[in-house]
């Protein structure tokens, strides 16, 4: 038997045969489905869980984009902010739980950011966080916040104000700093002193956050620098963070791990440092592949859910923003974007289903099998009719693909929206 929840957001166990018997009367009408959650209250506090959970996509998603060697163009993908928004918004009212939009400055750079929140809420969504482009300018050839010479780091200081003041305008908290910052060889620079500039810029942007405005520092092993990059790890995200003081959080983001890195535990340690801050959800097989979330292991997926779902149920539950950083190369972008949500979705519920109780059980007793079929019964649970349910009671359509493919919209926008280059290479101007 289950215990009861102390708190509303979360599961703490489920019976794998009662999910089962769930499972089989997901086939019976509405009402028939209306009575069982009565009847079962862990089954609806999971449900509420996944109506609650909400996900930010990335305005960068559903434009063209590609590899080095070529970006092919996708009919209808689109061509600036509004557009981008305009199909972040059709995701959120096709799975309910997609009310931000992620934004890069310069790419979705706009004059009168006051009219851009004002046409994101009419369309039903807003700005999350501001991502400076640290990467694109010729003056940042041997860095940006790391660079030797002062006056490309201020450049770059002045940059990730903008952005501020960007997300001022537009109401949103969070600044998501990610450097491409690093050497390509030995020697090239001096590591500790280019450690010390990274301090000290990071130092000047957090004076000038907001207060309550969040600063979430994103680490990346190699890409584009090979020899060395600046912020390479979480351990690194995590020292600056802690010196820079509370408003700084350590993002990560799925795709930026060597081969074999335990993604768990590492969400684990950070968590248990309360020092976690957010997520981009992608999925990667050989480095950064930006590939759709869970789509190449989704175990490791459910089981970065399960450290978030373990101390979501604890009374000071840390506020973490999940958002998708994907780009899409040669499949259809919105609908990838749907298939990541949903997929996030199906790891989180599988994760509320675990049954934490046997799990501590089996975990003092040294049943090492018991304790990994705990979550392996979880990871199991075909959790597609419960998420149904959830986007029945929304009002949503339970398939959000069906629904996205009857919509027409994809033709609409192949029709509307020209090619603004076609069959670019991936290197600019070659
Ligand atoms: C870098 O690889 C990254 O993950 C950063 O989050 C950027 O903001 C994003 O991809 C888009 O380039
Ligand atoms: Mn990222």
């Amino acid at each position: 038997m289950c215990s009861p929840l102390s708190i509303p957001n979360a599961v703490l166990c489920s019976d794998v045969k009662e999910v089962l018997r769930l499972k089989q009367e997901q086939d019976q009408p509405t009402t028939g489905r209306a009575q069982l959650a009565n009847e079962a209250p862990e089954r609806r506090h999971v449900l509420e869980a996944i109506k609650g959970f909400t996900i930010e996509t990335p305005s960068w998603g559903y434009g063209d984009s590609g590899t080095r060697f070529k970006v092919f163009h996708w009919p209808g993908a689109a061509r600036n902010l509004r557009e981008k928004l305009a199909d972040a918004a059709l995701v959120h009212r096709l799975t309910g739980v997609c009310p931000r939009v992620a934004i890069h400055i310069p790419w979705d750079k706009e004059d009168d950011w006051a009219a851009v929140k004002a046409d994101a809420a009419e369309l039903g969504v807003r700005i999350g966080a501001v991502n400076p482009n640290l990467f694109q300018d010729e003056e940042y050839r041997f860095g940006s916040l790391c660079h030797p010479d002062p006056a490309v780091r201020q450049r770059a200081v002045k940059h990730v104000l903008e952005c501020i003041q960007i997300a001022r305008e537009v109401e949103s908290d969070t600044i998501s700093l990610w450097l491409a910052d690093g050497t390509n060889y030995p020697g090239q620079d001096d590591l500790r002193a280019r450690k010390r500039r990274l301090e000290e810029t990071l130092t000047e942007i957090y004076a000038a956050l907001a207060p309550g405005m969040r600063l979430l520092i994103e680490y990346k092993f190699f890409e584009p620098a090979f020899y060395h990059t600046d912020l390479a790890d979480w351990g690194m995200a995590y020292t600056l963070a802690r010196k820079l003081g509370p408003q700084a959080r350590v993002l990560v983001d799925t795709g930026h791990h060597p081969q074999g890195t335990n993604l768990a535990h590492i969400v684990a340690f950070l968590l248990d440092e309360g020092i976690l801050g957010g997520f981009h959800f992608n999925d990667r097989r050989y480095a950064d592949d930006d590939l759709i979330v869970g789509s190449q292991h989704p175990f490791e997926l459910f089981l970065v859910f399960n450290e978030l779902v373990a101390v979501a149920s604890q009374p000071q539950a840390p506020r973490i923003d999940y958002m998708i950083d994907q780009s899409h190369n040669i499949e259809p972008k919105i609908e990838a974007m749907i298939q990541s949500v949903l997929h996030i979705q199906s790891a989180y519920a599988r994760a509320l289903l675990v049954d934490r109780q046997r799990l501590a059980e089996a975990q003092a007793a040294g049943d090492v099998l018991g304790a990994y079929r705990v979550l392996r019964d979880a990871f199991e649970t075909d959790v597609r009719p419960l998420l149904a349910q959830a986007r029945e009671e929304m009002g949503l359509d339970p398939d959000p693909i069906a629904a996205f493919r009857r919509s027409g919209y994809a033709d609409e926008v192949a029709r509307a929206r020209p090619a603004s280059r076609s069959g670019a290479s991936g290197y600019p101007g070659a």
